[in-house]
C-alpha cells in the first residue's frame, strides 16, 4: 500500500493577483508534492482562494462588481499563473463552493453543539484589511491597525465567541509533545512565547448587517461565519473527510488508506503562523477531530530592502520573469535562493546568478555529455562502465534526502547542483577529447561517456520537482521515455540508448 500525502498551501485572497510570494509558497509545496510522488506517495495537494470576508466585498464594490464576479475572475487567475509555473495542484478549492460552505456550516454547528460557542458583544477597534479585531493598547500611532498601518473602525457589536482559550493548555502540551510540529525552531518558539500569555476567546462571526459575502451561520442566520474560521476549513472540506449531507464524518474517515484527514503538512507564510498554529488546532480540538501532522512557516520575500506593495508599484510578477527566464527558472530562482524557513530579498542581480548557475553549470554538462556522445559515438550511449560517478552519487542522494528530512529544500537543491559541479570537473580530469583521439583508449572513452549518460539521468530525476520542464526535456533528450525515478536513475543502463542533441537547456538570454 502506498503512503498518503497530503500537502497544502493557503488558499490566496481573491482579492490581490499572484506575486511572487505567493508563487514562492505554492512552487514549494509542488516541488515537496513531487518529491513525495518520486517516492511513490499517494499525493493530494492542494491550494485554492479565500474568497469570503469583508476585504472581498469591499475590492468588488471599488470595481463596481458582484464579489462572485471578482472571485470568478481571480480564482481563474490564480489557477492559470499556476499552470503556467508547472505548478500540479490535485485540487483547486474556492471557499464559495457549496461543498465548502456545507462543511463549513457542519463544522460550526459542531463546535456549536459541543458547547464551545457563546454569544457575547464585541466593543473595540476593526481592522478591515485584516480581518480583525484589536484593542486599544495594540493600536499604532494615529489610530492604526499594527499589522498592516490602515486606519482601523471603532465598532460595538453582538459576536459569538469560540472558547479558544479552554484548549490553551492542551496545545501548548501538544506544541511541546512534538517538537517537530511547527517548523522551523523560531516559528516554533514564536508560538509558544505567544501561549505564554492567557488565550482570549475567538470570534467567529460578523453581523450580516455589515458584511453579507460571508456564509451564514446555522445556528444564528443574521451572522456571517468570520473569514478565517470559514478559510481554515478549507484543508478539511477538500480532504472529503467531513460529509456536509451527514454534517459528520465521512465513511472511512479513520481508515488512513482511505481517509486525507489529518494533513501531512501545511505550508504557509510566518504571516499567518497564528492563524494556523493557534486557532486551526483549538478549533479542531473543540470539534473533536485530529490536528494536521506539521506546518512549515517561510519566510518573506522582499524587494531590495523594501516591502514588496502595490502602492509603492514594486511587486514583481512571476509570470512577467517567467517570459524572459522560462517557468523552471523562475521555480529555481525562487526556491534555491530563499533558505526554507529565513527571508530573502528579490534582486535582478541575484536572479541572474541563479539563471547562470542553472545554464553554466547542469546545462553546460548537459549540452557538452550530449555532444560527446553525438560526436564520438554516432549519437548511441556507448557499452562502457555507467558507474563512475556512482559513490558521487550516492552522496548526494544522502545529503538530498538529509536536507529534505530537515525541510530545507534550498540545501537539497544545492546538493544537486554540487553534482552536476562534480560531473562538470569529471569531464576535465577525463579529458574524452583526448580519450577519443587515442585508439587504445576506446574503452575509458566509452567508460566516461556511459557514466554522463547515467549521471545525466540522476540530475533529470533530481531536478524534476524544481524544473520539471526542463527535466523532462533532458529525459527526452536521454532517450528515456519519461523522467525516471531517482531510484532507476541511479541503476540505470543507458548502454544502446540514442541521445539527441537539442538548444541549450539554459539559452543565454537577451535583456
Ligand atoms: O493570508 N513573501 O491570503 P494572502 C513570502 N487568505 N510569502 C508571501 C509574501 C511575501 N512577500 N506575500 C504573500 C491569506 N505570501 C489568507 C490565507 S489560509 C486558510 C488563508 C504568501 O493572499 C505566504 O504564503 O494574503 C502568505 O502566508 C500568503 O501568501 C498570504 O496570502
Amino acid at each position: 500500500m502506498s503512503n498518503r500525502t497530503y500537502l497544502t498551501t493557503p488558499i490566496y485572497y481573491a482579492s490581490g493577483a499572484p506575486h511572487i510570494g505567493h508563487a514562492y509558497t505554492t512552487i514549494l509545496a509542488d516541488a515537496l508534492a513531487r518529491f513525495s510522488r518520486q517516492r511513490g506517495d499517494d499525493v493530494l495537494f492542494l491550494t485554492g482562494t479565500d474568497e469570503h470576508g469583508q476585504k472581498i466585498q469591499e475590492e468588488a464594490e471599488r470595481r463596481g462588481m458582484q464579489p462572485i464576479e471578482l472571485c470568478d475572475a481571480m480564482a481563474d487567475r490564480f489557477r492559470a499563473a499556476w499552470e503556467q509555473l508547472e505548478i500540479g495542484f490535485d485540487r483547486f478549492i474556492r471557499t464559495t463552493e457549496a461543498e465548502h460552505r456545507g462543511v463549513v456550516e457542519a463544522f460550526v454547528q459542531r463546535l456549536y453543539d459541543r458547547g464551545h460557542i457563546y454569544e457575547g458583544s464585541y466593543a473595540g477597534w476593526y481592522c478591515v484589511h485584516e480581518e480583525r479585531y484589536w484593542t486599544q493598547k495594540d493600536l499604532g500611532e494615529g489610530q492604526t491597525c499594527p499589522d498592516c498601518g490602515r486606519p482601523v473602525q471603532e465598532i460595538e457589536e453582538k459576536n459569538w465567541f469560540f472558547r479558544m482559550g479552554a484548549f490553551q493548555e492542551a496545545l501548548v502540551a501538544h506544541i511541546e509533545a512534538h517538537p517537530d510540529w511547527i517548523r522551523p525552531e523560531v516559528r516554533r518558539n514564536e508560538v509558544l512565547g505567544f501561549l505564554q500569555q492567557p488565550l482570549g476567546d475567538l470570534s467567529i462571526s460578523r453581523p450580516r448587517s455589515r458584511l453579507h459575502w460571508g456564509i451564514p451561520l446555522p445556528f444564528d442566520p443574521d451572522h456571517v461565519t468570520y473569514v478565517w474560521v470559514d478559510a481554515l476549513i478549507n484543508y478539511l472540506t477538500a480532504s472529503g473527510a467531513i460529509d456536509p449531507a451527514l454534517g459528520a464524518e465521512a465513511p472511512g474517515f479513520d481508515d488512513p488508506s482511505a481517509s486525507w484527514w489529518p494533513a501531512d503538512l501545511h505550508i504557509i507564510g510566518k504571516d499567518i503562523l497564528t492563524t494556523h498554529a493557534v486557532y486551526w488546532p483549538t478549533l479542531l480540538m473543540g470539534a473533536g477531530l485530529p490536528l494536521p501532522r506539521r506546518i512549515l512557516a517561510h519566510g518573506w520575500w522582499v524587494v531590495g530592502e523594501t516591502k514588496m506593495s502595490k502602492s509603492l508599484g514594486n511587486v514583481i510578477d512571476p509570470l512577467e520573469l517567467r517570459e524572459t527566464f522560462g517557468t523552471d527558472a523562475v521555480r529555481w530562482y525562487l526556491l534555491r535562493e530563499m533558505p526554507t524557513g529565513s527571508d530573502a530579498s528579490y534582486t535582478p542581480e541575484r536572479f541572474l546568478v541563479r539563471y547562470d548557475e542553472l545554464a553554466k553549470v547542469w546545462g553546460n554538462l548537459a549540452q557538452r555529455a550530449i555532444s560527446m556522445i553525438v560526436r564520438y559515438r554516432e549519437g548511441t550511449v556507448p557499452d562502457g562502465d555507467a558507474g563512475g560517478l556512482d559513490p558521487e552519487i550516492a552522496l548526494t542522494l544522502d545529503a538530498v534526502e538529509a536536507a529534505l528530512a530537515a525541510d530545507r529544500l534550498h540545501e537539497a537543491l544545492a546538493a544537486a547542483m554540487d553534482l552536476a559541479r562534480t560531473a562538470n570537473g569529471y569531464v576535465e580530469t577525463r579529458e574524452p577529447w583526448a580519450q577519443a583521439k587515442d585508439p587504445t583508449r576506446a574503452g575509458d572513452l566509452d567508460d566516461t561517456l556511459a557514466t554522463l549518460a547515467r549521471l545525466l539521468g540522476v540530475l533529470s530525476a533530481l531536478f524534476e520537482p524544481v524544473c520539471p520542464e526542463r527535466s523532462a526535456e533532458l529525459a527526452r533528450r536521454l532517450g528515456l521515455p519519461a523522467v525516471p525515478t531517482i531510484e532507476a536513475a541511479r541503476m540505470d543502463a543507458p548502454t544502446g540508448r540514442t541521445v539527441e542533441k537539442g538548444d541549450p537547456l539554459f539559452p543565454r538570454v537577451e535583456l
